[in-house]
């Protein structure tokens, strides 16, 4: 099918079936352009359970579809690729932060929302990029456990002063962002922001002008004076920022900053999800009711 017939028939299967397509920031130009709405994955996540509809086809990765399978128990969530899992999420298993949790009993367990719900269930809170500094800082807690990215932990624990003990996971693509890459960038457009993801490795962190998640790098640039902004996160995100501001020059940090699991989802791969109904995302009763209280105490912390 050409791309027309293909939005249309998608638009068919929208109507058909009640559904609504969310898609994370990190997808595909065409993708991101057939989906309702785009977001972070916290944001698609709460918009799965308030949109009036009954089938909510997440454009991400795993962990992604779960948050929304958790938030909205009583729709039907697919997930249009079910091989885009999240190397990162994978890092840590619930089985392995029960042993570790162990070592430290004192210790609150925050968990990003980059984790499996069995992850979550297992820990006390959730965070986002975007909160998790605002949330580490409600906790009361001398002593935290941060999984599963250590880069991440280690932002947090520099902003918030607590002493934070990180899991050693890291997102494959942030992680492959060296601080030669900031410098070659820097020289190539010496007039640019550098503005990085905290999934990047302190050393880029401490490089960077502006240090932000992607809800927080799309308000950045709708408020911003600045006209050349060097990107440091998933190169997806690059179109969704030339649709806020597109009077702004973006320049991808590294060449490095594609995540492979995001670019499995094409628009036929939508289309075939909603004709199939595949692949629906569920998450047990007893770990789903574990995993909404971190999911809920994230959004009290945060509010
Ligand atoms: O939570 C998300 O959506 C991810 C993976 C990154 C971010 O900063 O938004």
């Amino acid at each position: 099918m050409i791309a027309q017939d293909l939005q249309e028939r998608l638009h068919e299967l929208k109507r058909e079936k009640k559904a609504v397509i969310l898609a994370h920031n990190y997808q595909i130009e065409e993708v991101q352009e057939a989906a309702d709405y785009t977001g972070d994955s916290l944001e698609l996540s709460r918009l799965a359970a308030e949109l009036d509809a009954e089938v909510v086809v997440f454009c991400g990765v795993h962990f992604m579809a779960e948050s929304a399978a958790i938030l909205a128990p009583e729709k039907t969530v697919l997930l249009p690729e079910p091989s885009a899992g999240c190397p990162l999420a994978d890092m840590v298993t619930p089985s392995a932060l029960r042993e570790f949790k162990q070592k430290y009993p004192q210790a609150k367990v925050v968990a990003y929302i980059n984790s499996s719900a069995a992850v979550k269930a297992e820990s006390d809170i959730c965070v986002t990029s975007a909160n998790a500094v605002k949330v580490v800082e409600s906790l009361e807690a001398e002593e935290i456990i941060f999984v599963p990215d250590c880069n991440l932990a280690h932002y947090v624990s520099r902003q918030t002063g607590k002493k934070i003990i990180p899991w050693p996971g890291y997102c494959i693509t942030h992680h492959r962002v060296f601080p030669e890459d900031v410098e070659r960038a820097r020289r190539a457009h010496p007039d640019a922001l550098v503005m990085v993801h905290p999934e990047c490795r302190p050393e880029v962190v401490e490089m960077a002008d502006v240090v932000l998640g992607t809800g927080g790098m799309i308000n950045f640039v709708r408020h911003t004076e600045a006209r050349k902004i060097i990107v440091g996160t998933e190169m997806g995100m690059l179109y969704r920022l030339r649709q806020e501001r597109p009077d702004i020059e973006y320049y991808l940090l590294s060449p490095g900053l594609i995540c492979p699991n995001m670019k499995y989802t094409s628009l036929p791969v939508v289309v075939a999800a909603l004709e199939k109904m595949e692949h629906r995302i569920t998450v047990p009763e007893e770990i789903r009711t574990k995993a909404v209280r971190a999911l809920q105490r994230m959004l009290e912390a945060s509010a």
